[in-house]
């Protein structure tokens, strides 16, 4: 497992929810210095990125961009794939296309999260789902010939009201039907929504392309009360060797919550592999 630390620009909405907001290519140094393995970017537009540069940064640093998400982009822009209009969906699947593509640029995945959007009021689920499951096909369009896989974050009830727990994820991932479909549990969410992690993970192992880990109230793992050791566990009994990535809040302070998630997770990980039956 590698394990990466979710980072935005310096002016990004505090409804992004990550440790470090800086200068995105300084955010790499700074995540290199700290023993990380990849830095995920949260984004409202793909042209954040400044490529050639935050390439230079990755082949300086041997770091990688293993995912990129878009909160943002229903947070700050109200663009979501389950709205009624068809040109703010339209708008939506536009601007995760930019992402695919920029994605495509550094092998990472795309974090859908909460483009999803929500049902609202007086629609039912499945007219929600109906509409999520057309943009996401459509998205799979754009990625899947770019190798790019696309993640289905579920979120819990408090932030939106459509795709809160593991199985309603996996559900849903399982309708998409595309291979570049994968579920993205997050720890935090899991911690609110599914009654069972190890029950959760192992009903998805299959379908698992990326993990988002914080503590219980989002912060670095270690300070909360989530079982740590017995979530490293579950994960290395499940086989799952992908990234492990904090989304975390820069509690006390940036760099002090940064630190700690990469020592805490570190030593997690190396404990569970101690253990690991040969
Ligand atoms: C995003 O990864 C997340 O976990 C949500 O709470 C907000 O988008
Ligand atoms: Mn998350």
């Amino acid at each position: 497992m590698k394990i990466g630390l979710a980072v935005a620009a310096a002016d990004a909405l505090p409804s992004a929810f990550v440790v470090l907001r800086d200068d995105l290519c300084r955010c790499v140094d700074r995540c290199a210095a700290l023993g990380y393995d990849g830095v995920e970017l949260a984004l409202r537009y793909a042209g954040e990125v400044d490529v050639p540069e935050m390439k230079r940064r990755l082949a300086a640093t041997g770091l990688e961009v293993p995912c990129i998400s878009s909160g943002q982009v229903f947070a700050a822009d109200h663009l979501y794939f389950t709205h009624p209009d068809p040109a703010v969906r339209d708008a939506a699947v536009g601007r995760i296309a930019d992402m695919i593509r920029l994605a495509a640029e550094f092998g990472a995945k795309v974090n859908t999260g909460r483009v999803r959007g929500i049902v609202r009021e007086g629609e039912t689920v499945e007219a929600a789902a109906e509409r999520y499951l057309a943009c996401i096909g459509r998205c799979a369009d754009v990625a899947e010939p770019l190798g790019v896989e696309l993640l289905v974050e579920p979120v819990n009830r408090y932030e939106v009201n459509f795709i809160n727990d593991c199985a309603e994820g996996l559900e849903i991932v399982k309708r998409a039907g595309r291979r570049c479909v994968k579920l993205m549990p997050d720890l935090f969410h899991m911690n609110i929504e599914d009654a069972s992690f190890r029950q959760a993970f192992e009903a998805a192992r299959d379908y698992i392309g990326y993990v988002h880990v914080a503590d219980s109230n989002r912060l670095a793992p270690g300070w909360g009360h989530l079982p740590f050791d017995e979530i490293f566990q579950i994960l290395s009994d499940i086989r799952y060797d992908g990234y492990i990535t904090a989304e975390i809040l820069p509690k006390p302070a940036p760099d002090a919550a940064a630190a700690q998630a990469i020592r805490f997770l570190r030593a997690g990980l190396a404990a569970a592999a101690d253990l690991r039956p040969g």
